[in-house]
């Protein structure tokens, strides 16, 4: 039941064996969880075509397949997710511009490149607002967060499920960072970060004295191969699993900010399918969404030690440190906060700090 998400696991081994170096190739991840619940009625034969940004031995790519398994069992094989990784069909941008012409059914965006669609999706992207992943499921799964999902009708685009990106973390390949002077360069230049297409993200950057530059996610290696940016800022599963540990040489543990994925379907596959159909593809997204944070909350650490043990240089920040890069980005919260809503930016301020006195 499980075999195409072990065959993954076992060709990126390969991968990394035919390159001559063997490392613990992976996690000890979970497996996903038994498939339960009904199986539909016969609908007819429907593929779907499902575009994503990130590698095969990503959680993004893994739960994906768990997503496959789900509806190719419970609708007896009528069912069928071609799944594309690797940004082979495009970007965020792209593919959701896809979506809404109908060329292609399903995507996978981080929500920063969403806020185009839906602006009070850049409340996740205020920097050091959710400190840990339990306040971010919360704040995930909350009333506010289904509104969000719900605001995408009459895009074209059909939001089905918040899921994990996950914490952001800092990697460059000119020096060591653990201040925003760092960052800045106080007798150099300040670095050059390559960001999301997202303007509160370019605003972080700006405010930490960086040269920030929005940078599609497919062009990202090659541009820091060929020194066109400095680096760039990725859960450290995404800075292992896309390679960029080849051309990084230093990472800090900043955790700046919590990005969650939406998974998405063209509104016009979405009205040609049987209710039963959209029902279950309903269910499966949200297991595979649970599935997903699961996955990704045992990859951070361990991507951590494997980009260590791989030679990159890893600066892990105390308090003191994490709270100067906080005071720094103090000025994004004020121009931002009022133009997403500040009821909706105490909300979640709410539940980021019921997490820490629980
Ligand atoms: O499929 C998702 C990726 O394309 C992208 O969202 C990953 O966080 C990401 C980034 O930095 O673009």
């Amino acid at each position: 039941m499980h075999h195409l998400w072990k065959r993954t696991l076992l060709l990126t081994g390969a991968t990394l064996l035919s390159s001559g170096i063997a490392y613990a190739q992976t996690p000890d991840l979970s497996d996903p969880p038994e498939i339960e619940g009904e199986t539909v009625g016969d609908h007819g034969s429907v593929t779907l075509r499902m575009g994503l940004g990130l590698a095969e031995s990503s959680p993004q790519y893994i739960s994906s397949q768990y997503f496959a398994d789900i509806l190719d069992q419970r609708s007896e094989g009528r069912i069928t997710v071609n799944i594309f990784p690797n940004s082979q069909l495009g970007d965020d941008v792209q593919m959701m511009e896809m979506l809404q012409t109908g060329t292609l059914d399903m995507t996978y965006p981080s929500s920063s490149p969403a806020t185009g669609y839906v602006e009070e999706l850049a409340v996740f992207d205020l920097p050091f607002l959710l400190p840990t992943r339990e306040a971010a499921v919360e704040a995930m799964r909350s009333d506010a967060a289904q509104e969000m999902l719900d605001a995408f009708d009459g895009t074209g685009l059909k939001a089905l499920a918040f899921s994990e990106n996950g914490f952001r973390q800092l990697s460059n390949s000119a020096r060591e960072v653990s201040s925003p002077e760092d960052v800045a360069g106080l007798d150099v230049r300040g670095l050059s970060i390559r960001t999301m297409e997202n303007p509160v993200h370019l605003a972080i950057w700006e405010a930490l004295g960086a040269n920030p530059t929005p940078m599609a996610f497919g062009e990202l290696f090659s541009a820091m191969e060929q020194g066109v940016v400095d680096g760039q800022e990725n859960p450290w599963s995404t800075i292992l699993t896309s390679n960029f540990y080849e051309v990084q040489d230093y990472g800090s543990e900043t955790r700046h900010v919590y990005t969650p994925f939406i998974k998405m379907i063209s509104q016009r596959t979405w009205d040609r399918l049987d209710p039963e159909y959209q029902e279950l593809i309903q269910d499966a997204a949200l297991q595979a969404a649970d599935y997903e944070i699961q996955l990704s909350s045992e990859y951070d650490d361990w991507a951590r030690d494997q980009l260590e043990e791989r030679g990159m240089q890893i600066t892990r920040l105390d308090d003191e440190q994490i709270a100067a890069f906080q005071e720094a980005v103090q000025p994004v919260y004020e121009e931002w906060a009022p133009r997403i809503g500040e009821d909706l930016v105490a909300e979640f301020q709410r539940i980021a700090e019921s997490s820490m006195t629980e």
